[in-house]
């Protein structure tokens, strides 16, 4: 399968070493970012093995002749303020009916993107860790699980097929018919972890102590509150055990968000907390907790389109 990656970030990268592995020469992985990278690229398994493969990368401006139009399917792996952008530099280029995948954190980009590409769009929601070993690699730390659909239950059998093409290349991957709901639940454990450790510049298992404890309690009350005005059932296990169960799983964890603010990069606010902000308003439920931690992450993110990006 021709395969275009936008965004040779951790996610990004990760993937195109797994799906390199299982490319022939009548196949290609090819990744697009900001600027090349070195051909040969290193995956790092979570037993400390280590594989090199020849990956081609590009920008958007030098990608060949006809690699965007054979494409076969592209996945869109920026961080969720640079998704629209990455995607728009090379949709005129792609068949109106390639696939999209869109890996993005948060409930923004993928029903936006779901509107307004023509072919189908598919969600997909990772727990896989992994980050980025300088230019010539990725690390993937641990392993975790995916899930991929669509927002509109349209494209049940393209999920099918690109989970299981996933799969195969070494990433558990499963078609799911309830993506919508697998990605505010996602958003739902960010927003109680992420902009809390990014205020205070802690681990996530530091939420479990004083002072940070009912603060959490907090924002899971607010967060709760939007979600069952929007009709999203709460985890089986209620909003609060699932909160406190991540950040023990992840206790050691600095959280992208709080990776981001001490690397001076944007983070992902806006597509985090402004899904449940903008609810809170529809449903004329009162956030201010959410409301100053976004007020915070505002003044303190660059502007997206200010800082160089992969
Ligand atoms: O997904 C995460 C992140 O860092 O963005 C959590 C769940 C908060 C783990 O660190």
């Amino acid at each position: 399968m021709n395969t275009l990656i936008l965004g040779p970030g951790a996610v990004g990268r990760l993937l195109a070493l797994h799906l390199a592995t299982r490319s022939t020469n009548a196949d290609s992985v090819m990744l697009v970012g900001r600027r090349p990278l070195p051909r040969r690229q290193t995956l790092t398994t979570p037993t400390g093995q280590t594989f090199s493969q020849e990956i081609d990368s590009a920008t958007a401006a030098t990608l060949p002749a006809g690699l965007a139009e054979r494409a076969e399917i592209v996945h869109l792996t920026t961080k969720a303020y640079a998704a629209e952008a990455a995607f728009e530099a090379i949709a005129p280029r792609l068949a109106p009916d390639t696939p999209l995948v869109l890996w993005q954190n948060g409930y923004g980009v993928q029903p936006r993107l779901s509107e307004r590409w023509t072919g189908p769009v598919l969600c997909a929601s990772t727990t896989e860790g992994a980050y980025l070993d300088g230019d010539t690699g990725a690390v993937h730390a641990g392993r975790g699980q995916t899930v991929i659909g669509d927002l509109a239950g349209r494209h049940a059998r393209l999920a099918g097929h690109v989970a299981a093409h996933l799969s195969a290349a070494g990433l558990a991957t499963g078609a799911v018919d309830d993506i919508r709901v697998r990605l505010w639940h996602k958003l739902a454990v960010n927003a109680a972890i992420n902009p809390l450790v990014a205020r205070f510049r802690i681990r996530n298992g530091q939420l479990r102590d004083r002072p940070f404890r009912p603060m959490v309690e907090t924002v899971i009350d607010e967060v709760a509150a939007v979600m069952a005005a929007e009709a999203i059932p709460a985890p089986a296990s209620g909003w609060s055990a699932r909160v406190w169960a991540v950040v023990s799983a992840t206790a050691n964890n600095r959280a992208s968000m709080l990776q981001d603010v001490l690397a001076g990069r944007p983070t992902e606010h806006d597509a985090i907390l402004g899904p449940l902000l903008a609810a809170g308003r529809r449903h004329g439920l009162a956030t201010p907790v959410l409301a100053g931690l976004n007020a915070r992450l505002v003044d303190a993110s660059p502007a997206a389109g200010r800082v160089t990006r992969d």
